[in-house]
């Protein structure tokens, strides 16, 4: 029998063997049960701060925010090491990398075997989503890292009342920091075995484990498994003047603003109508279908775990805002002169006598904006903050219900190819669009066109199986859905001859979604094009922007050649997913081929 250093919140058998399982092969000196409480997170930073582990920051600037910094070699998630173990390879598919489950649970068991010796293991039950309603699930994270159990509190909804709510079909997570060896890090989700395990990294997405490898790679599975879904989506609710709420979600890669559209601060032609944003979500969305044939979606965190350098006063007031207390910032730059943070685009110049973010006084005239290794702060630097401080949080924030969604958005950042705002025609076209969204890198000055990834629904990195037989889990839930949500892709990242962007995005991208829910609602015609609705140029109201209508027509034209070239790299990713692309998604691909060459 092992010997917890406190009282034991369950007394479930399945997880007390699995915790003296897990106990007995990483062998820490102590266990400690993570219980919710403000007096023991308390006592862990106060830990945290004598060990180094956090640096706390000046209190009456940024009351009980903390800096961490982890090591150089471990400030990303690692794709390459992220593994999804079902029993046979054709489950996993050929987007996500595969072992056969034997041969990791081996592998792993001699990474973990006494790696918490001389440290102590902390068991932290959380449920992801409001405990008690028909979306939560339960988890439990062992670690060995007092950091992760920080950010895990602000995350999720943790603590004794999880505890109570556990059955035998929580999720069991395991993380050792280890030697923090980048080639012996793995992060590996074992869907059929509801089981997370990750080593040798103490970077937040690698090991805030209820976030992409619970949220969104076990939860996948489960939604397909349960008829629901997981989807990589923020959510957010668009008030009306006559005080009705409205609500989207919007599945972007990284990089495309996910977080500022969350967020986002309504221009001043709306402000003044009486227009208001709530923000439901930034990353995460769980849905489900509900008695009123439509889609419900709630945000399964309690926090955000956002990217800091860009973020600013301009940029997300209100995450900035969110940021100012309760907050834990991981390597960004630290100010020691008045114990602040700073990263890269927070202020114009950034304060004299910077530690940068690997804890060396930075030098300013050494820095080149071309060059990310010069920066102040890592440019993933990241923010954990609490969902309730945002300034914009929805009241549905904690519903059980969730809230019902009226449009899906999905996004990308093109320079030439994609309009500034389609709509799909049904909901298996919608599928379709969502699996060729795609990413590419712009040399902003040349106005050359870079590399385009592929990243379908914004989930390559996140579906916990194959990504065919993902695209056949939304046709289906589209057979269930009575009164589904509309469907549209938009591109705030369109470019000029020069490489400028011509669409001002942030707050001005309302004026988008309000098209969307106008169509909703069935208020506003639309033209059909080859690839789909779009709306007339009149119809996105530019009042206030230093645009035309002419260029509104220039960020809706289809340029054909450019739509055909890419039909040609959709169909080659299509083969590299292999042969379980559902026909539908083919079907759709001919008729858009047939449609552009016409
Ligand atoms: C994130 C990501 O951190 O998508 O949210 O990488
Ligand atoms: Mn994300």
């Amino acid at each position: 029998m092992i010997k917890y250093e406190n009282a034991c919140l369950t007394d479930n058998k399945t997880v007390l063997s699995w915790i003296e399982e897990m106990a007995a092969m990483t062998q820490p000196d102590k266990i400690v049960w993570i219980d919710g409480s403000e007096e023991q997170a308390e006592a862990l930073r106060k830990e945290a701060c004598s060990t180094g582990e956090l640096i706390k920051l000046n209190e009456e600037l940024l009351p009980d925010c903390y800096l961490h910094r982890t090591a150089v070699n471990d400030v990303a998630r690692v794709e390459s090491r992220t593994f999804i173990c079902t029993p046979t390879k054709e489950e996993a598919g050929n987007i996500n990398n595969w072992m056969d489950p034997a041969e990791m649970y081996a592998k792993l068991k001699k990474l973990y075997t006494g790696s918490m010796k001389g440290k102590t293991m902390y068991v932290l039950p959380y449920s992801m989503g409001v405990i008690g309603s028909d979306f939560a699930k339960i988890g439990i994270e062992l670690t060995d890292s007092i950091y992760v159990v920080l950010n895990m509190l602000i995350m999720t909804r943790a603590g004794k009342k999880a505890a109570e709510a556990i059955d035998d079909s929580f999720i069991r997570g395991l993380h050792a920091v280890a030697d923090c060896d980048p080639e012996n890090r793995y992060i590996v989700q074992f869907p059929q075995d509801n089981t997370i395990m990750s080593v040798n990294s103490g970077y937040g997405g690698n090991v805030i484990l209820g976030k992409k490898c619970f949220a969104l790679r076990i939860a996948s599975y489960l939604g397909r498994k349960e008829g629901w879904m997981a989807e990589h989506m923020l959510i957010l609710g668009i008030e009306y003047p006559d005080g009705s709420i409205h609500y989207v979600t919007g599945a972007f890669p990284s990089a495309c603003g996910k977080t500022n559209l969350a967020m986002l601060v309504p221009p001043e032609v709306y402000k003044k109508q009486g227009y208001k944003v709530w923000t439901v979500g930034d990353d995460i969305a769980w849905l489900r279908v509900g008695s009123d044939g439509r889609l419900w979606a709630v945000n399964p965190e309690a926090g955000f775990f956002g990217v800091a350098p860009g973020t600013n006063e301009h940029s997300n007031p209100n995450a900035l805002a969110t940021t100012k207390k309760e907050t834990i910032f991981t390597n960004v730059a630290y100010h020691p002169a008045d114990g602040t943070v700073w990263w890269e685009g927070l202020t114009k110049e950034p304060p004299e006598g910077l530690i940068d973010w690997t804890g060396k006084p930075w030098d300013p005239a050494k820095y080149n904006k071309a060059d990310k290794t010069t920066a102040a702060a890592h440019p993933n630097s990241r923010f954990t903050t609490m969902a309730k401080n945002c300034p914009c949080i929805s009241d549905k924030f904690d519903s059980v219900t969730g809230v019902p969604i009226d449009c899906i958005i999905f996004g990308g950042r093109r320079a030439r190819t994609a309009p500034l705002v389609y709509q799909s025609r049904d909901w298996q076209h919608g599928t379709f669009v969502g699996a060729i969204m795609a990413s590419e890198t712009t040399a902003a000055a040349a106005g050359a066109v870079g590399v385009v990834r592929r990243d379908p629904m914004a989930m390559r990195p996140f579906a916990g199986y194959n990504m065919g037989d993902y695209f056949r889990h939304w046709l289906d839930m589209g057979k269930v859905i009575k009164n589904p949500p509309l469907i549209f892709n938009v591109n705030w990242f369109r470019t000029d001859a020069e490489g400028h962007f011509i669409w001002p995005g942030f707050g001005d991208n309302m004026r988008v979604v309000l098209w969307m829910l106008k169509r909703a609602a069935g208020e506003v015609d639309a033209v059909e094009t080859e690839i789909g609705y779009e709306p007339k140029p009149e119809d996105i109201n530019i009042e206030g922007l230093d645009i035309t209508l002419d260029t509104v027509k220039e960020l809706l034209s289809v340029d054909k050649e450019a739509w055909l070239e890419d039909c040609k790299s959709i169909r080659e990713f299509f083969a590299q997913i292999g042969d379980h692309v559902p026909q539908e998604m083919y079907d759709e691909l001919d008729k858009l081929e047939k449609n552009l060459k016409k």
